[in-house]
C-alpha cells in the first residue's frame, strides 16, 4: 500500500506570466511583470516602466501556452497529472484593475483551460495572483501601498469565483505572500514601485519597509475577505495560503545563533501563515515594528476580518534551506535568494541554491505542528541547463535525483503523520525563470525549444524525467 493517500493529488505548477506569453492578446492589459526585462542579451533584469522597443521582456512571449495549453494538458494528462496548479493573469479580467465589468475574452480563455484539464480528470489548482498586479493599478495607486486594491481585488475575486462556480475547488490567494518581507517580493508580489519614469534594476528598488508591511496588511485583508466569499459563493470551495518555506538552521549552536535562527523564522516563514492561518497577528511583530519604526494602518473592523478568513489549507514552494548566525560578517550565500548563510554539509544548485531534501520533511512537520491544516508541496524543482543529445533524448538524470530525494522526505513526514495532500513540481513545462527572466533555467519534464537569443521554435519534447514522473505518478510514488 502506498505512503500517500489515495486521491493525492500529483501534478505541476506554473504561472501565467512566466508560461503563457501572448501578453496584450485579446484585450489583456499590462501587468508589472510586463514591464520587467529578462536576461537576454546579458541584460540585467530591469523594470521599464515605459515599454521600449527592442527589449527583451520574458512575459511577452514566455513559452506560447496561451495557444499551447491544450497540447500542454494533454501532454500533463499522459504524465498522469490529478492536478494542474496555474495562474490567472488578473490583467486578463481585468486590464486596468479598476473597471467595472470583467473582459469577456479573459474570462473565455481560463473556461477553456479549465474545461481541458477537466476533461482529463484534472483538477484545477488555480493561484489567483501569482506575482501579476496590473500596472494600471500601480499607477493609480502605488498597488497594494493602498487600501483601494482589497476592493479591485474583490472584484476580480467575485468575478472568476462566480464564473468558475462548479468546475473549481482550489485556490490560492497570494503566490508566495511571505516573499514580501524582502524587498525583491515588494515588487514581484506587491507592485510596488516608486519610480514611474526612469527604468531600475530589478534588485535595487528603493525599500521602504513602511510600504511593504502596510501592503501586506492590505493584501492580508483581501486574501481574509476572498476567503470568506469565496465560500458564500459555493461551499465546496477551498482557499489556501501560498507561501514560500524558507528552511532554516542556525549556523552553530551558540545561543547567538539559535536566537538569531528564531528570529529570522518568525518574519521570513511565519509571520505571513500566522496571520492567514490563525487569524491575527502575532505578538512578535509587535517588537519588530517597533524597532523598524513601521505603523500599521488599521482601520476598526479589521481585526474580524482576518479572523473569518483564515484559509482552509495551507501550501508552500521549497528550494533549499539556509543557516542564521548572529555574526554579522558572517558570509553570505551566493545565490542564495533568502540570504542567510551557507549550510556546509549541503551541495548547491548551478544558480547557488542549497539543495536539502531533508528541510522539506522538517519544513512538513513544522507547518503541520504549528498549523494543523491539510499541507500540500505547490512548488519545488531543480533549475538547471538541460542538453538535447544528437539521438533527441533529454536526460535529466540530475533532476530525477533531486525530486526522488524530496519525494523520499515526503514520505517520511507522512509517516511522521503529516496530512499532505498534494505536490506540484515547479514549472512542469519549461518557462521564464522568474528571478532571473532567462529560459536557460529550466525545470520541466517538458522541454521547450526557445533560447535566450531569442531563437527557437517552442517545439515541446519528453524530457527523461516526463517518463520517471509518469510512473511515479502511476504508483502513488512507491516507485521512485
Ligand atoms: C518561486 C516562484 C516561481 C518560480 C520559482 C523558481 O519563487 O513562485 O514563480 O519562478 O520560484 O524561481 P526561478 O524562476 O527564479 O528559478
Amino acid at each position: 500500500m502506498s505512503v500517500f493517500k489515495d486521491g493525492f493529488l500529483w501534478g505541476g505548477a506554473t504561472a501565467a506570466n512566466q508560461c503563457e506569453g501572448a501578453w496584450n492578446a485579446d484585450g489583456k492589459g499590462i501587468s508589472v511583470a510586463d514591464i520587467c526585462t529578462g536576461g537576454k542579451f546579458g541584460q540585467s533584469k530591469t523594470i521599464t516602466p515605459v515599454l521600449q522597443e527592442g527589449t527583451f521582456y520574458p512575459s511577452h512571449e514566455a513559452i506560447h501556452h496561451y495557444e499551447r495549453f491544450k497540447e500542454d494538458i494533454k501532454l500533463f494528462a499522459e504524465m498522469g497529472f490529478k492536478t494542474y496548479r496555474f495562474s490567472i493573469a488578473w490583467t486578463r479580467i481585468f486590464p486596468n484593475g479598476d473597471e467595472s465589468e470583467p473582459n469577456e475574452a479573459g474570462l473565455r480563455h481560463y473556461d477553456e483551460v479549465i474545461d481541458e484539464c477537466l476533461k482529463y480528470g484534472i483538477e484545477p489548482l488555480i493561484t489567483i495572483s501569482h506575482y501579476e498586479v496590473p500596472f494600471g493599478l500601480t499607477k493609480k495607486c502605488n498597488s497594494w501601498v493602498s487600501r483601494e486594491m482589497i476592493d479591485y481585488f474583490m472584484n476580480y475575486c467575485e468575478a472568476i469565483f462566480q464564473r468558475y462556480k462548479g468546475k473549481v475547488k482550489y485556490w490560492l490567494t497570494f503566490n508566495e505572500i511571505n516573499s514580501s518581507v524582502a524587498p525583491m517580493g515588494a515588487l514581484l508580489n506587491q507592485g510596488i514601485l516608486n519610480d514611474l519614469e526612469h527604468p531600475t534594476e530589478f534588485m535595487n528598488q528603493p525599500d521602504i519597509p513602511q510600504q511593504r508591511y502596510q501592503g501586506l496588511h492590505h493584501m492580508f485583508l483581501a486574501s481574509a475577505k476572498a476567503v470568506k466569499r469565496a465560500h458564500e459563493i459555493d461551499p465546496d470551495y477551498k482557499v489556501g495560503s501560498m507561501m514560500i518555506y524558507s528552511c532554516s538552521y542556525p549556523l552553530t549552536c551558540n545561543p547567538d545563533d539559535v536566537l538569531a535562527n528564531q528570529e529570522y523564522n518568525r518574519i521570513q516563514n511565519y509571520f505571513c501563515s500566522d496571520v492567514q492561518c490563525k487569524g491575527a497577528y502575532p505578538a512578535y511583530m509587535n517588537r519588530f515594528f517597533r524597532e523598524n519604526n513601521i505603523v500599521i494602518e488599521k482601520q476598526p473592523g479589521d481585526d474580524e476580518i482576518l479572523k473569518e478568513g483564515t484559509v482552509d489549507f495551507l501550501t508552500f514552494s521549497y528550494y533549499m534551506s539556509s543557516c542564521q548566525s548572529a555574526d554579522p560578517n558572517a558570509e553570505s550565500g551566493e545565490g542564495n535568494i533568502l540570504g542567510g548563510v551557507p549550510n556546509p554539509y549541503l551541495e548547491t544548485s548551478d544558480w547557488g541554491w542549497q539543495i536539502d531534501p531533508k528541510g522539506l520533511r522538517y519544513g512538513l512537520n513544522d507547518l503541520y505542528d504549528r498549523y494543523g491544516l491539510p499541507l500540500m508541496v505547490v512548488e519545488n524543482g531543480l533549475g538547471a541547463k538541460d542538453t538535447i543529445e544528437e539521438d533527441g533524448s533529454i536526460n535529466d538524470d540530475y533532476r530525477i535525483d533531486y525530486l526522488r530525494r524530496h519525494i523520499e522526505q515526503m514520505k517520511e513526514a507522512v509517516k511522521d503523520g503529516v496530512d499532505l495532500i498534494g505536490y506540484t513540481p515547479w514549472g512542469c513545462i519549461d518557462l521564464v525563470s522568474a528571478s532571473t527572466g532567462e529560459y536557460a533555467k529550466r525545470y520541466g519534464f517538458i522541454y521547450v525549444r526557445r533560447y535566450d537569443d531569442g531563437t527557437g521554435d517552442f517545439a515541446r519534447l519528453k524530457k527523461k524525467s516526463f517518463y520517471w514522473y509518469q510512473k511515479v505518478i502511476e504508483t502513488n510514488g512507491e516507485e521512485l
